[in-house]
């Protein structure tokens, strides 16, 4: 579409993966006008970005989708664990049924965003000069956004192809035959590594810290039993997700504790749940993994013992912090890529790290080149926060958010608003359940909290609304002595800012479970939105 160089709206939406599509499909409903802003040249957020080979999501249907009828009841997916491919199908369907792209104006990389406390609006400024000036701002920028690609030295001497994961060609990039590296053993790297090893003439992987996978028990969903959950389970399903910790359709197991079953019953429970797969054996066990040190120990060495053959493959694997305080990933055929390939080197880039990368490959301490026509960088992303704050904005005292968060550390009330910055609504973002919880679960509690509080407002002609500085505190403090009770902080992981060097350690996502988030912020609505303050202006809505 042709391009405005002013827009006037009424909410402006940063990104159209599942956060910012959620936002406008709702945000359309209230009558209001609302466009998006998006980087990339498709709907999808990460699943526009993420097209590597082996790219998938770790969320299980049926619920990693939007739970409005006019979309699941005539949506199938084919897979348990969907690909990319399929999601991008999924949010093709998604915009065919709803008509979304009119809304969205792509390849629009948002730079900066400007509250004018006169107007009581917002301007938004992409790269290309686009600007729209709206009474709501709202960041769905998502977790991983904002990629990551360490310092190494000499990284653009490489003379074959070199690729962060979620920059992969989108026309692909042939491995087969090829000498293929892979840099990082993340969710990520583990389903590149997958993927390549099936196909390089050789991989060689890079690894720093070994991570527990757990079985990923991948299967085709079969159209007769998606029918039957469309029109049996999928309402309760859906219902039921906002009751378990993780937003998922099972829950931790919180009536008994590791050690207060039997040595029988604990065992058959982590034999049932890493049967089942996904991550049923991190937030479907007992909920003492999370809390008590000895409780997660047992777990991590019976979860990778209940099969002889696994414990022998995974015991020299057992990760050097806590289970499940850093990111599990889910695998299908990962150790056996290690354990039965002749294709395959695994480097610990402990024992040799990485010295440089040169024209033809990547060089270790221990004076070894390994040579290669592909070096693929499964080396993450700024999560949760990079999002935000790779975006000038700036709200009443016109201080950028990133740098007060760099000075103060991250500051949110209820992981989606930010004192100063009225009007502006974060979506599964930072303070948030989102690390712990399944994403579309996490989005739409919290977008269905945001419609409702611009309904609010609407409703009561209000023009703004701002987080009370105090009760920002308080949450920070919620969240921290959340977070101080488990053992997420035991671990160096992206939770806690800890992947990306010189961030500030600090818990950037709330670990108290989902039934516990949505009761705090169901008591602020129900006190009145207690924490906000709400303006009328007297200009109301002019320009
Ligand atoms: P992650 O989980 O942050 O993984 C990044 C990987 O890259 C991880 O294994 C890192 O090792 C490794 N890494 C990062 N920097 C280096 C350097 N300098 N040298 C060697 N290895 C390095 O990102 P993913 O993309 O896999 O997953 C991100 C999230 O997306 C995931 O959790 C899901 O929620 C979806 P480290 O562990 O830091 O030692």
């Amino acid at each position: 579409q042709s391009i405005p160089v002013d827009l006037n709206v009424d909410a402006l939406i940063v990104g159209a993966g599942f956060g910012g599509v959620y936002s406008l499909i709702q945000l359309r409903k209230l009558g209001l006008n609302a466009k998006i802003f998006e980087a990339g040249s498709d709907l999808g957020g990460v699943w526009y970005w993420n097209c590597y080979p082996g790219a998938r999501v770790d969320s299980e249907l049926p619920i990693y989708q939007l739970t409005m009828p006019e979309l699941y009841k005539t949506w199938k997916y084919k897979e348990k664990y969907p690909g990319w491919q399929e999601l991008r199908e999924y949010f093709r369907y998604v915009d065919e049924t709803l008509d979304l792209k009119k809304d969205v104006y792509f390849d629009s990389l948002v730079k900066e965003a400007v509250w004018d406390s006169g107007k009581e609006k917002w301007t938004v400024v992409t790269a290309d000069g686009k600007q729209a000036r709206a009474r709501f701002f709202l960041l769905c920028t998502g977790v991983g956004s904002s990629y990551y690609i360490p310092e190494i030295k000499c990284l653009s001497s490489f003379k074959g192809v070199c690729h962060h994961t979620s920059r992969w060609p989108h026309e692909g990039v042939g491995l087969r035959g090829k000498r293929v590296g892979v840099i990082g053993t993340g969710a990520t790297g583990v389903q590149v590594i997958q993927e390549a090893a099936s196909v390089a003439g050789h991989l060689t992987v890079f690894q720093r810290t070994p991570n527990l996978a757990l079985p990923m028990n991948q299967q085709p969903a079969s159209p007769d039993l998606q029918q039957q959950m469309i029109d049996d389970l999928y309402p309760l399903l859906f219902k039921k997700r906002h009751q378990t910790f993780g937003g998922f359709t099972y829950d931790l197991v919180s009536d008994k504790t590791t050690f207060n079953v039997s040595p029988e019953e604990r065992r058959h429970h982590y034999e049932t749940i890493w049967a089942e797969g996904g991550f049923r054996f991190w937030i479907g066990n007992y909920a003492d993994i999370f809390t008590d040190k000895a409780a997660n120990d047992e777990a991590s060495e019976r979860g990778s013992g209940i099969d002889p053959w696994m414990k022998e493959k995974l015991a020299p694997m057992i990760p050097p912090h806590p289970f499940g305080m850093k990111r599990p990933s889910l695998e299908q055929r990962y150790y056996e890529v290690f354990n039965q390939s002749s294709n395959v080197t695994l480097v610990d880039v402990n024992e040799t790290p990485i010295e440089e990368i040169t024209p033809k490959g990547v060089k270790t301490k221990d004076g070894r080149e390994y040579e290669l026509d592909v070096l693929v960088l499964a080396t993450g992303f700024d999560m949760v926060t990079g999002g935000i704050t790779s975006i000038n904005v700036k709200g009443t005292d016109g201080k950028p958010i990133a740098t007060k968060w760099k000075e103060d550390g991250v500051h949110t009330y209820l992981g989606m608003t930010v004192a100063t910055y009225p009007n502006m609504f974060i979506i599964y973002g930072p303070q948030g359940p989102t690390a712990f919880c399944n994403g579309p679960s996490c989005l739409e509690l919290q977008g269905e909290w945001i419609v409702d509080c611009i309904k609010h407002m609407l409703k009561h002609g209000y023009t703004s609304i701002e987080a009370d500085k105090v009760a920002e505190n308080a949450w920070r403090q919620t969240v921290i002595d959340t977070t101080n009770k488990t053992l997420v902080p035991l671990a160096k992981s992206w939770y806690m800012g800890a992947n990306i060097p010189g961030k500030k350690i600090e818990p950037l996502n709330f670990p108290g479970g989902v039934p516990s988030y949505r009761k705090l912020i169901t008591d602020v609505v129900e006190k009145g939105y207690e924490g906000f303050v709400f303006a009328k202006n007297r200009d109301e809505m002019t320009d």
